[in-house]
């Protein structure tokens, strides 16, 4: 290894601290083994973070949770799908997580296309996790929780509450539906689907 570069430099500077410290020869290798481990881990977390676009939710939005039900977007008639063109990029639900479940019960979406989820507790805090995807939220009270997905392939997929929200919890779950773009065309035309 070339004895200019900044690994060289810091393993030497760090040699001779640990020197100074008199620290014993194992306890310097496992030093360097937890420091190598962190270093590890800050690279894995950058590539997810800058390759894999795996941040955590940044979105903030703010709604009043007791009377979300009453009218804007959270009304009990706007919830579910909404209404898309096969132009759209991205295809919108809205949900309501409330003890014990989501609403609407049932959802069915294409797959291969990014679904954007937009949630809101009526409650208490709620967590919404889809198994394989990179959905995994909390529902925070009084906060709006946006999360974009594009499941890859059709099948059934489980929404379930990973915050423990009340007796009820075990039971909190609604099923996502993911057609293939022909079945969802199908059933648009069919006008099943807004
Ligand atoms: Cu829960």
């Amino acid at each position: 290894m070339n004895p200019n570069s900044w690994i060289s430099k810091t393993r030497s500077e760090l040699g001779l601290i640990l020197q100074d410290m008199q620290i014993e020869h194992l306890e310097k290798n496992w030093i360097y083994l937890a420091t190598a481990m962190i270093g590890f881990m800050v690279v894995i977390l950058s590539i997810g973070a800058v390759f894999l676009h795996l941040n955590p939710p940044s979105h903030w939005e703010t709604i009043d949770s007791a009377s979300l039900h009453l009218g804007g977007e959270f009304a009990e008639d706007k919830l579910g799908v909404q209404p898309s063109k096969p132009s759209d990029v991205i295809i919108q639900v809205k949900l309501v997580a409330a003890r014990y479940g989501f609403f609407p019960r049932e959802i069915v979406v294409p797959a291969d296309k990014k679904i954007q989820f937009r949630m809101a507790s009526l409650d208490v805090l709620h967590g919404a996790h889809i198994p394989m995807t990179n959905m995994s939220t909390m529902i925070v009270p009084g906060h709006i929780s946006e999360v974009t997905t594009v499941f890859p392939k059709p099948g059934e997929y489980p929404l379930l509450c990973n915050e423990y929200c009340g007796m009820g919890h075990d039971h909190m779950w609604s099923k996502v539906t993911v057609l293939s773009q022909n079945d969802w065309d199908a059933r648009k035309n069919e006008g099943k689907q807004p």
